[in-house]
């Protein structure tokens, strides 16, 4: 699991929702979970992540029970074929039931705030950390989308969940940062979390970034009469950000077309490869005696 850290390139997490309502693959790959996620780690997915919750704008949340009855399946079937198993959950329990299962991360898009119990239940479990900017439920998200300066603003309060979680006993060098696009973020939000995303590197963990088939990538690719591509139509895009995120060596992308997202990181590794170091300036030869007598 800690290898999951060690330098190499950028990870693509393959997603893999098991909700009947996701907003961007329509609970289309529903039929066999578990199928669908040893796909994705076949095509390259380095982890698949299993959500059982979907946090698109507006839903309400899942009962516990049904949200571990959706993904503890698919987790141990994952795990039994050799899947590295991401889980996308904001519950304690949750957390708890399906490391035991074998799952390696948790990835919490509240970042510990909609669970008090989750910080020092990750504190005891044998698990990345994923934490991701968050203010607030799906339902009343896009209410909180007010900053004066994004950037800074997410930065201060990811490092104030930082503190949180490692005061809590989580191992900080165990932990994943995400600037959380989309939660609580328009579009122009989001642009500028991408652009500003040296700044949240300066934060110290590992990011990762979590763009797939997003409003904001609807709402770029609109048509001249402004119509919005489908969630499934915005894959190309999705891809683009991954190699940019990729050349500034971004840890890890989460995704749901993996193939694309990795081509992507291939292009942008080799890129990096051939980019010839800096080559330092001249030192300026030192002026003739007599020109530099003329100038003084
Ligand atoms: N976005 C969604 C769900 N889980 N997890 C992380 N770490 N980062 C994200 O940006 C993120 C996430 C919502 O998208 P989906 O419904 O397509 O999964």
């Amino acid at each position: 699991m800690d290898r999951l850290l060690a330098p190499g390139p950028t990870r693509v997490v393959g997603i893999l929702n098991v909700t009947p309502d996701s907003f961007s693959d329509g609970g289309h790959h529903v039929a066999d979970p578990v199928a669908r996620g040893v796909a994705l780690h076949a095509a390259g997915a380095d982890l698949v992540d299993v959500g059982g919750e979907s946090t698109r704008p507006g839903a309400g949340r899942v009962d516990a029970g049904e949200e571990l009855r959706r993904v503890l399946p698919v987790v141990e079937g994952l795990v039994a074929a050799g899947v590295p198993v991401s889980v996308d959950t904001m519950r304690a329990a949750t957390a708890r039931a399906v490391v035991r299962a074998g799952a390696v991360v948790v990835n919490d898009v509240s970042g510990g705030l909609a669970d008090p119990a989750m910080a020092a239940t990750v504190a005891g479990l044998d698990c990345l950390y994923v934490l991701s900017h968050w203010r607030g439920p799906s339902d009343v998200m896009n209410s909180l989308a007010t900053y004066e300066h994004v950037v800074r603003e997410v930065g201060a309060e990811l490092s104030g969940r930082l503190s949180a979680v490692v005061a809590a006993g989580v191992a900080r060098e165990r932990i994943v940062l995400d600037p959380g696009l989309g939660f609580a973020k328009t579009a122009e939000h989001d642009w500028s979390l991408l652009g500003g995303l040296a700044e949240l590197e300066r934060l110290g963990p590992p990011l990762l970034v979590g763009a797939s088939r997003k409003r904001f990538l609807g709402s770029l690719l609109a048509g001249p009469d402004g119509t919005v591509p489908p969630p499934a139509e915005r894959d190309a895009a999705t891809a683009a950000v991954t190699a940019l995120a990729a050349a500034r060596g971004t840890w890890g992308v989460r995704v749901h077309d993996v193939p694309s997202s990795v081509a992507a990181v291939r292009v942008a590794d080799a890129w990096r490869r051939a980019t010839p170091p800096a080559v330092a300036p001249a030192v300026p030869a030192a002026a003739p005696a007599g020109l530099a007598a003329a100038s003084s």
